[in-house]
């Protein structure tokens, strides 16, 4: 152990544990998704960039080099039919050549003609068989791919007053998803992503977790809930949201972005750090009061508009493991005391100490370990891979 590692571990308070801290960051996985490596943009126009991926396998190439860099992104969401082709037996090879495996799949529920008055909640009968078979078509590719978990998030919701009946629309919601439920494997799960407004701007058929969660208790264990961080109103408690999934066995996954306004999938940290280190507080309580591992499937879903795609990933990957590290380093003996003792100056500052703590003799050691660059942003930067795949792809 090097000195810097050896000054940290004696700044801590009593209690908390370095060594264990490393072995869950060594444990840590974060899966990226195939959409944030292509050319993506908003309603208003797509930038194109030099060098990004046009397809599948390039894809899995440059989430092979983040995997590469960081040591902690061996999974890759993918998104049908972004990322449709004849044969998954053939991306499942070239995802094992290059040490990867296949993450989330993700239906596309949104981008069809058909689906403009939704898709599983459409007044069509047909509409929704429709979209029924698009997502057991997702969990096939799940059978092939050894993915474990379908990520369903749904466009479906109405602009008007009256436009369609909510209740109506729920019933359909549950009978779709019920079908669809049946025909997940023991291992396999699905979860359940909602968001309050965008592309429907009246209501949205899952709004927000406690939809999310209720479609999710009565479909059973196999059904949970997704966390995208984009997707709240301004100022809503997402920490809290997370606990209490937490206690209730129903958080299932993350999609991690950030956002100024709404769903504006920034990259991870860049507007909101702080938020993001209370959410991993509660992720490291949650864990640690229940002695189990959450089993939560961390995901990251932004699109690079503007920053280089793979640089932007590991910058994002860099932010979750910093976030983490903090939450995993802070004295919850103490911070337990003054919350029992009414001590709220005491507990926030249990968590600022925490937060503002210096980690980075942490994340060398956990690096150094992996076998990875101690500073992977740097080493990224300094690769020539951004310039090589310019030049390869035109
Ligand atoms: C919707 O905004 C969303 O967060 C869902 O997860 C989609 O699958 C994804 O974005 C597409 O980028
Ligand atoms: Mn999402």
């Amino acid at each position: 152990m090097d000195q810097a590692y050896k000054r940290l571990e004696k700044s801590l308070p009593k209690g908390v544990d370095l060594a264990q801290a490393r072995e869950k960051l060594l444990e840590q996985e974060i899966e990226t998704p195939s959409w944030g490596y292509a050319d993506s943009g908003t309603r208003f126009q797509v930038f194109h960039q030099p060098g990004a991926a046009r397809t599948v396998f390039e894809k899995l190439d440059d989430a092979a080099k983040v995997h590469e860099m960081t040591g902690i992104t061996p999974g890759v969401a993918l998104h049908i039919p972004w990322d449709k082709v004849d044969d998954y037996q053939k991306v499942m090879d070239y995802a094992e050549e290059l040490n990867l495996t296949i993450g989330a799949i993700n239906p596309n529920l949104f981008q069809e003609p058909e689906y403009k008055l939704g898709s599983l909640c459409h007044p069509d009968r047909a509409v929704r068989k429709k979209a029924v078979d698009h997502v057991l078509e997702c969990i096939e590719i799940m059978n092939i791919t050894g993915s474990k978990a379908l990520s369903l998030w749904l466009a479906d919701g109405t602009n008007y007053p009256g436009q369609d009946d909510f209740r109506a629309r729920k019933k359909r919601l549950e009978e779709t998803l019920a079908e669809v439920y049946k025909a997940l494997g023991d291992d396999q799960r699905m979860l359940i992503e909602y968001k309050f407004f965008e592309p429907a701007f009246y209501h949205t058929d899952i709004a927000d977790w406690g939809m999310a969660t209720l479609l999710a208790m009565k479909l059973g264990p196999k059904a949970q809930t997704l966390v995208d961080l984009g997707h709240h109103p301004l100022g809503a408690n997402i920490e809290q949201i997370v606990a209490y999934l937490i206690d209730e066995g129903k958080l299932g996954g993350f999609h991690f972005n950030s956002k100024k306004y709404a769903d504006d999938d920034l990259t991870t940290g860049s507007v909101n750090p702080y938020e993001l280190f209370l959410i991993y507080n509660e992720l490291v309580a949650g864990a640690e009061d229940l002695q189990e591992d959450l089993n939560v499937a961390y995901m990251i879903d932004q699109s690079h508009n503007v920053k280089p795609k793979v640089a932007a990933m590991i910058q994002s990957v860099e932010e979750i493991q910093t976030a983490y590290a903090k939450a995993l380093l802070v004295d919850r003996a103490s911070l337990r005391k003054a919350q029992r003792e009414g001590d709220i100056i005491g507990a926030e500052r249990v968590l600022k100490e925490a937060y503002d703590r210096d980690v980075t003799a942490l994340l060398v050691s956990v690096r150094e370990e992996m076998g990875v660059p101690v500073n992977p942003l740097e080493a990224y930067r300094q690769s020539g891979y951004q310039s090589k795949i310019a030049r390869e792809r035109g």
